[in-house]
């Protein structure tokens, strides 16, 4: 491994066009932060860059549509987003935004850089405007009628019917979202960046020397390599971003995946106005780059291009991305509220900061999708960080002022037994397990190694019953009064002192190793063991003489409370509700390129499926389950009973007689006591509604479907 001086770590620059969800900070953030805490507290030089990613279409059409400016939408969300971060212990080293003076001027430098050395391709095409909007219309924006399965609200991007990709000129009548006209066709001129000069160097650099990249990351990387990468324009039409620095460039701003992740450098500048370079521009920089899937190819195909052509600047080591965390076991959407959203959460839920980033670390999706609940919340805070961590330590607390008088007792080395010294063997074994794991960005697990070893404390503490050996000695012997006369008590009071004496150690040890992920929780421990923040250092992790003997601690305070029954019901009936936050108002289509291929597979896995067209012949609610219908359906050799979680998109009554694609060979499963034996195929369009995927003209039901 490279021996870098320094660290550089970034996580995506959130849309300031909606607040933040726990999709977000499960997906980067989070992440993120435990990375840079724990980096922190092994005392590297290591800096926190985020922002608001201020540009881009949403952010135009939002203004558009709120008749307010484009500043005004930014001012308002990148507020509500910086202050979610730092309540929630986000601990960026700088926030910043894309708006600012600084990135405007040193993204700009960075296109003119490029421009000057030749680097672009400028070309002049037909683009489509919205005359009465005064504005060129992104793909997006224009609807039409598909010329594929004659859909006629396709998008000019894509049919959502269908699937098939579009551009916009193959809509027949197209019309603008802005306006409801017509649009109309326009010159314009572009500055195309050639993505593909820079093939060979992205699969040497990624596929050849990024071995060790997670799996989704380099697999992504790989199968948009092997489908050829083209030119693309490095410029929109638009009023509202980063000028193109070019005289004839009016009405010209930087692409927004252009300037955004200059955004990285710009924050870095504003937080280090003279040695910024150092974490730029060095070859012992360790750049890490947090973001979610979606993000993948503009982080590791598309800025290291830029930064390669630009020559002066590192290359990110490692771009550890996530999957995506789904909500109740459906895709998080902002447009139909069916999100858990940071700043409503740090309102319902003061004080309990540390309980969602625990949950959202043991939930991280690392390696697949993954599924927050309320119940899993509820029960990750009660069962594990109530009933194991806090347990632990309160019991501790509480059994070293009952039984030792509030002070670290002795150790007495001479009556320690295997299980006592196994503790300590235990603690650095953790330390030593949690390093690998960080190392590898495997946050989930590291986390699991803590509440195991604060588990093994209870399990220790249980078995040698201080409480009990406490009954030889009694109250007066116990508060100091009087001497020790038999050997049963010197033994007892040897054992208490030694048991709580671990214990103590173990739970410092404990607070260091929770900070990173619960910095919180670590603080209000710290408090407790009166001891300052530099007991925190992870070097000092596996040591065990953390306190010292005969040391006045606290009384203890809690560290987490009970989540009752009635709260997570609270928020499961808001949720369903749907009740439209004001910060949550319909979110436009974000600036995002359509979902990345997955890995690509052969025709063999592929003909494992078998796909059959079948018909809806009954269909009916299932009771106590909002989402679900249970539905049967013929499929010529047989009818079916299949449980889908459409009924929050169809009624009962609308869907029979509706023709509907069906995995038939899928292992059945029960969901609500119902056995589902197959599935359907829905498509989900960009307001998050879904569609039936279905043959175009009715034909028997049990058709193949290849
Ligand atoms: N704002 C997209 C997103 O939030 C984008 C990230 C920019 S990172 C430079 O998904
Ligand atoms: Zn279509």
């Amino acid at each position: 491994m490279k021996d870098y001086k320094r660290i550089l770590v970034t996580a995506a620059l959130p849309y300031a066009n909606g607040p933040v969800h726990v999709g977000h900070l499960a997906g980067c953030y989070l992440p993120a932060d435990i990375y840079v805490r724990w980096e922190r507290a092994r005392k590297k030089d290591i800096k926190f860059i985020g922002g608001s990613d201020e540009h881009g279409v949403p952010i135009t059409i939002r203004a558009m549509k709120e008749g307010i400016t484009p500043q005004d939408v930014v001012d308002k969300y990148h507020a509500i987003i910086k202050d979610s971060f730092e309540k929630l212990g986000i601990s960026f080293d700088v926030y910043s935004r894309t708006s600012s003076k600084v990135h405007h001027e040193t993204s700009a430098d960075f296109f003119k850089k490029l421009y000057d050395d030749g680097m672009f391709e400028e070309k002049e095409t037909e683009q489509y405007y919205d005359e009465e909007k005064q504005t060129f219309l992104a793909d997006r924006y224009i609807t039409g009628t598909c010329p594929v399965c004659s859909n006629p609200n396709a998008y000019g991007d894509q049919c959502e019917k269908c699937g098939t990709s579009l551009s916009p000129e193959q809509l027949i009548h197209p019309r603008s979202t802005l306006s409801n006209n017509p649009p109309v066709k326009r010159k314009t001129k572009h500055w195309y960046f050639p993505l593909n000069e820079f093939e060979p160097f992205l699969q040497q650099w990624i596929l050849e020397e990024h071995k060790e990249w997670k799996n989704n990351v380099y697999g992504q990387c790989k199968s948009w390599l092997s489908s050829g990468l083209q030119p693309r324009a490095m410029t929109r039409d638009s009023h509202w971003g980063v000028q193109v620095p070019l005289p004839d460039a009016e009405g010209k701003v930087l692409y927004v995946w252009f300037d955004a992740p200059i955004g990285y450098i710009s924050a870095t500048k504003e937080l280090l106005p003279d040695t910024w370079q150092n974490y730029w521009q060095q070859e012992d920089t360790k750049l890490v780059h947090f973001i979610g899937k979606d993000n993948i190819v503009f982080h590791c195909i598309i800025f290291p291009s830029m930064l390669k052509a630009h020559g002066k600047y590192v290359l990110p080591d490692n771009v550890p991305a996530n999957e995506f965390l789904n909500l109740e076991g459906e895709k998080v959407s902002t447009s139909r509220n069916w999100a858990v959203w940071a700043h409503e959460y740090l309102e319902d839920f003061p004080g309990c900061e540390d309980v969602l980033r625990y949950y959202l670390t043991t939930i991280a999706p690392e390696t697949k999708d993954s599924d927050f609940t309320w119940k899993g919340f509820q029960d990750a805070n009660n069962s594990e960080l109530v009933s194991i961590f806090g347990n632990f330590i309160n019991r501790t607390w509480v059994l070293m002022h009952k039984l030792c008088g509030g002070k670290v007792p002795p150790l007495h080395l001479e009556a320690m037994e295997d299980d006592d010294r196994n503790i300590f063997n235990e603690i650095k074994a953790t330390k030593h397990k949690m390093e690998q794991l960080l190392e590898q960005y495997k946050f989930r697990d590291a986390l699991f190694e803590v509440i195991d070893l604060a588990r093994k404390g209870n399990q220790y503490m249980q078995k040698k019953e201080p409480w009990i050996k406490a009954k030889v000695l009694g109250d007066d012997l116990l508060a100091g009064k009087g001497g020790l006369a038999t050997p049963e008590q010197v033994a007892a009071r040897q054992s208490i002192d030694i048991t709580m004496h671990v214990c103590l150690q173990l739970s410092a040890n404990l607070a260091i190793m929770i900070n990173p992920f619960l910095p919180g929780t670590a603080r209000k421990m710290m408090h407790m063991m009166k001891v300052v923040e530099k007991m925190l250092d992870w070097e000092n992790a596996g040591k065990e003489k953390l306190l010292s003997t005969g040391y006045n601690l606290r009384a203890p305070e809690l560290l987490f409370r009970k989540i009752e029954d009635a709260e997570i019901e609270q928020q499961i009936e808001k949720l369903k509700a749907g009740k439209p936050v004001a910060a949550a108002t319909p979110a436009p289509v974000e600036e995002k390129v359509i979902a990345p291929v997955k890995p690509e597979i052969v025709f063999d896995d592929f003909a494992k499926i078998d796909l059959r067209v079948g018909t809806i012949v009954a269909a009916e609610k299932v009771e106590k389950a909002d989402k679900l219908l249970k539905l049967q359906v013929d499929l010529g050799f047989e009818t079916r009973t299949i449980v889908s979680g459409i009924a929050l998109h169809f009624t009962p009554e609308e869907i029979v007689g509706k023709q509907v694609t069906v995995v038939v060979n899928l292992a059945p499963r029960k969901m609500r006591g119902i056995e589902s034996q197959g599935m359907i195929l829905m498509a989900e369009d960009a307001s998050g509604k879904l569609h039936f995927v279905n043959p175009e003209d009715k034909i028997n039901a049990g058709a193949g479907v290849s």
